[in-house]
């Protein structure tokens, strides 16, 4: 993956040249179709995604509902898989494509550990969003 697309990721834009040609680096490509799932919620999970083509659902199981609802859907640019790597915890809703070829970079653990790690206002700005999504989730009475 380019250095290019890797700028025009809001999170990684305030990295330093240096780190982000490390993270390039260790960029996977994982490529997805409509419907499949790239995140079931309570699975054990150990990536983090950035989209770099297509679009993706993110659902949740809710009290009082049979069915996982709809949260949200990201494109790209965006980022997913975070709160499982941060809170060192099982992956707290569903991420469905709904674009078929939807592209995404994987960072695997030890790599996003690296690169948020060394980088403590990436970190800082992490740690509060996630923070963010436990309380909305409770809002919304997710299980
Ligand atoms: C939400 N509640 C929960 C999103 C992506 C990145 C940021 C929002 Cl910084 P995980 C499931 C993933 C989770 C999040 C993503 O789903 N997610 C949410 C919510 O309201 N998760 N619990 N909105 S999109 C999003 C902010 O990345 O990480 O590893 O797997 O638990």
């Amino acid at each position: 993956m380019n250095i290019c697309f890797s700028v025009s990721v809001s999170l990684l834009r305030g990295l330093p040249e240096e780190k982000l040609a490390k993270v390039v680096d260790c960029l996977e490509v994982d490529y997805f179709e409509k419907g499949e799932y790239i995140i079931r919620e309570g699975e054990e999970g150990n990536t983090f995604f950035i989209i770099a083509k297509g679009e993706v659902i993110v659902t949740q199981s809710t009290e009082g509902f049979n069915e996982p609802q709809e949260i949200k859907t990201l494109g790209v640019g965006d980022y997913f898989g975070e709160k499982a790597l941060i809170s060192e915890d099982v992956r707290s809703a569903n991420i469905i494509c709904n674009e078929s070829e939807t592209h995404c970079l994987v960072v695997d653990r030890d790599n996003f550990n690296q690169m948020v790690g060394t980088y403590e206002e990436l970190q800082a700005y992490l740690k509060e969003y996630v923070e963010e999504l436990s309380r909305n989730d409770e809002r919304r009475h997710a299980l």
